[in-house]
């Protein structure tokens, strides 16, 4: 079974996780599978936005707590580095937009796997939990990392010891979130969001992404210097004379990623 499902659709590239049974709970398959659809759509030139959402009632919730049935034998260390890392690195790293659909519950490291896309769209009975320490562990998937950034040591901190319910508006008041929809609305609107995406100057977008990813690391210097080499770049490309041309015609620029 398809644990993933993957859908084109003209430059728009849908990944929705699919084993609603367990609320889309993490296996080592359905993570196997999820790796090569984002590197499916990574590779497909003509895909220029991702979209990461669920089936059902729920985004997901975290690692199948089924796998862990020896809990003494459990490899850590082996699951993490194999599993985890890779998809985390992965998603940053990706030179397309990464949109999340959450469709509904974020727990564990499902909510580390929301944190890792570019911009979060929710349906308004979303919620998320860092439900980690609700069994002991530690917040993994880089949560440690995006949480603190996001939102300050003390909120973090707060969020991750207590492991209590974030929901969808408040996650927005505090920036997690782009947009919140009523959840009739919001297929639609995660639709209209993935498709602007998909029109902006792709390689902008993909330059913006490495940029402001490295800025977590880098000096003002450092980032200085990012900036004027991926402009550089960016100033070569045939949609920045579209941008410009558009501007100086008085005209909606048609980008086509190049
Ligand atoms: O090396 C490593 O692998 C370490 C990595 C760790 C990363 C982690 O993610 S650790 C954290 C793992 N996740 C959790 O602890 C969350 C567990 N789930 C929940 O707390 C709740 O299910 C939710 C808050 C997410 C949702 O609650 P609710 O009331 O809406 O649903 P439910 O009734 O609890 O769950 C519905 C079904 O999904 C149920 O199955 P059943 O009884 O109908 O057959 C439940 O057992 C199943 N389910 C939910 N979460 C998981 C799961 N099955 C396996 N693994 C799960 N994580």
């Amino acid at each position: 079974m398809s644990l993933i499902r993957y859908h084109e659709e003209q430059a728009v590239a849908t990944l929705t996780l699919n084993r609603p049974e367990s609320l889309h709970s993490l296996t080592g398959e359905l993570m196997s599978q999820l790796m090569e659809s984002l590197h499916k759509a990574g590779q497909n030139p003509d895909i220029r936005c991702i979209v990461l959402t669920a089936t059902g009632k729920a985004f997901c919730a975290g690692q199948d707590l089924n796998e862990f049935d020896r809990v003494d034998e459990i490899d850590f260390e082996g699951t993490l580095k194999s599993r985890y890392e890779p998809l985390i690195q992965t998603m940053r790293s990706l030179s397309k937009p990464i949109v999340c659909g959450l469709n509904g519950v974020a727990a564990g490291a499902g909510a580390s796997l929301a944190l890792a896309c570019d911009m979060i769209i929710a349906s308004e009975d979303a919620y998320l939990t860092m439900a980690f320490v609700h069994i002991g562990l530690i917040p993994d998937g880089g949560s440690t990392w995006f949480l603190p950034r996001m939102t300050g040591y003390h909120r973090a901190m707060n969020l991750m010891m207590t492991g209590d319910k974030v929901t969808a508006r408040q996650a927005h008041e505090w920036g997690w979130i782009y947009a919140v929809y009523p959840p009739d609305g919001f297929d639609d609107a995660l639709h209209v969001m993935a498709t602007k995406m998909s029109h902006m100057p792709t390689q902008a977008l993909a330059r913006i992404k490495q940029a402001v990813n490295a800025s977590f690391q880098n000096t003002l210097e450092e980032q200085l210097m990012l900036e004027r080499n991926l402009q550089t770049q960016a100033g070569k490309t045939k949609d920045f004379k579209e941008g410009v041309a558009a501007f100086r015609e008085k005209r909606r620029p048609k980008f086509g990623g190049g």
